[in-house]
């Protein structure tokens, strides 16, 4: 009881300490002001209005120094799938080749699209599963085309383009694309690409939608693509089958957001050939070709219809799509980039690392907190994946990963040491050069484990960067051993 009562004059008494203190302050520094401000009024006006200027840019910068050091600043990411103008995926084409990213892909893409638009030609894509009869329906609007048809799946291998003019004599390329859903491996994106490129996607089934069937549909509205949805082989069901389907199909598409009006889902024959086995007179049997009656005049009105007169509005969402396109194209490159980069300042990294350690005499466990090396190296890798983290960051995933170093280090040199056994001729492995390894492998494993957090967050998340440091330690040392004993074999023999 008496120990509170202590306790809280203490607290009175230091309270009437800083009371007195700020209002002595406070008169000191308001009786200074007045003085200044006096003499500066008294004055000529050019040397008041330097001093009020100087001030304001000290307080500025101050403000500035503080922010910069408590604010986090956050690089907004671009994503590929936001709405670009020309003019912007340009801009960003040019600054990721100023930054040494292979932009190669996304260019030819924007190439191409300038190609067609100089043709002119409206490009309509055949797209679906395999065997749904695209290339069926091809052959059924321009009959003398040398298309490939055939029972077996996966007949269509390549991106082919056919010729079509429409009542109007628009000046259409059909185009034919392998289906999807066939085992031969990249196919299913070649389709899927070709048809984000197109103006029009006549989309080919030949039953109900499947699952997968309805994935690619939504992919393809993602890219804002008109698409109509053709029942092929309707030959195959009665009437009544084929309004139950039609109206499934409908509906299907209208769940999906689709435009579901009776324009965008179509019931066709393409027609063709088909074997069938007969009996003849004498009751030998024999194979004989069938000519199937094509019934494709729906689908030539849908077409004509979602094309209309006027086709720059379907020319302004190709446009969109291939913009659209180049930017993903641009972001897998970007992707590669950050790696491959990031690879090289975690090696330069660890390499001084190896070095810094070999060179002193007796290293100490404190090296990351220490050392400018992992400083140097979270900044730049930073840099690489578009973050900008305040320097209280840096230090907080440094000092966080410190801590954890010290119960790393043991199991870090043990790898060290068995890694350098690999290497024969060594005899006994030295202390000086397991250390340096163990050192090197800390800071690989930092390096990468700091890259895992970049590209999944996009920015320097301390306590999550120094978790991922944690739980990826072990793997990391040991899928870097190997390397780096030769990095520091490599320095010590040199
Ligand atoms: N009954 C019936 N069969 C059809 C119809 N259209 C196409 N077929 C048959 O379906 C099979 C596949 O036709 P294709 O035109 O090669 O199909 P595809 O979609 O181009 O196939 P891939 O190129 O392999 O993806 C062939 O045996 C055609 O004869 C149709 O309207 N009715
Ligand atoms: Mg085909």
């Amino acid at each position: 009881m008496k120990l509170d009562r202590f306790i809280r004059v203490a607290i009175a008494v230091v309270i009437a300490l800083v009371f007195v203190v700020a209002t002595g302050a406070l008169l000191f520094i308001t009786e200074s002001a007045l003085n200044v401000w006096d003499r500066l009024r008294a004055g000529p006006p050019a040397v008041l209005y330097t001093y009020i200027a100087v001030m304001v840019l000290l307080a500025t910068g101050a403000v500035w120094l503080a922010l910069r050091l408590v604010v986090k600043q956050k690089v907004a990411p671009t994503k590929a799938s936001d709405a670009m103008s020309r003019s912007d995926i340009k801009a960003r084409l040019q600054q990721a080749e100023a930054a040494g990213v292979d932009v190669s892909d996304a260019r030819s893409e924007l190439r191409d699209l300038a190609a067609r638009q100089a043709s002119g030609a409206i490009h309509l894509c055949f797209f679906g599963e395999i065997s749904a009869g695209k290339s069926s329906l091809i052959k059924a609007l321009v009959p003398d085309a040398n298309v490939v048809v055939d029972v077996v799946g996966g007949s269509t291998e390549d991106v082919r383009h056919y010729r079509w003019r429409n009542n109007i004599g628009t000046e259409i390329l059909l185009t034919d694309v392998p289906g999807t859903g066939g085992h031969a491996e990249g196919l299913d994106e070649i389709a899927t690409e070709e048809a984000k490129r197109s103006h029009l996607v006549l989309f080919v089934c030949d039953s109900d939608l499947t699952r997968a069937e309805l994935a690619a549909i939504r992919t393809l509205l993602a890219f804002d693509k008109p698409i109509i949805l053709v029942l092929n082989k309707a030959d195959r069901y009665s009437p009544d089958e084929q309004a139950t389907l039609m109206q499934k199909l409908l509906q299907r598409i209208d769940d999906l957001g689709a435009a579901a009006g009776r324009d965008h889902v179509v019931a066709v024959s393409a027609g063709g050939e088909s074997e069938v086995i007969e009996q003849r007179a004498d009751g030998s049997e024999g194979t004989v070709r069938r000519e199937r009656a094509a019934d494709i005049g729906v689908l030539i009105v849908a077409i004509n219809r979602l094309l209309g007169d006027d086709t720059q509005p379907l020319d302004a969402r190709r446009e969109r799509a291939v913009f659209q396109i180049t930017a993903e194209k641009l972001e897998v490159a970007e992707g590669e980039y950050r790696l491959q980069r990031s690879e090289q300042i975690i090696r330069s990294a660890t390499r001084k690392a190896v070095v810094g350690a070999m060179a002193a005499v007796s290293p100490g466990t404190d090296i990351l907190v220490q050392g400018y090396i992992g400083t140097t190296m979270t900044q730049e890798l930073c840099k690489i994946y578009g973050a900008a983290p305040r320097d209280l960051d840096i230090e907080e995933f440094l000092s966080m990963g410190q801590s954890r170093v010290g119960r790393a280090l043991p199991l870090s040199m043990a790898v060290a040491g068995n890694g350098l056994k690999a290497f024969p001729g060594l005899g006994t492995v030295v202390g000086g050069l397991a250390h340096a390894v163990a050192y090197g492998l800390i800071f690989d494993a930092l390096g990468r484990s700091l890259v895992l957090t970049l590209a999944r967050h996009g920015e320097l998340v301390p306590e999550m960067a120094a978790r991922n440091f944690e739980e990826g330690i072990s793997e990391h040392l040991e899928a870097g051993v190997r390397r780096i004993a030769k990095m520091a074999l490599e320095e010590k023999s040199d």
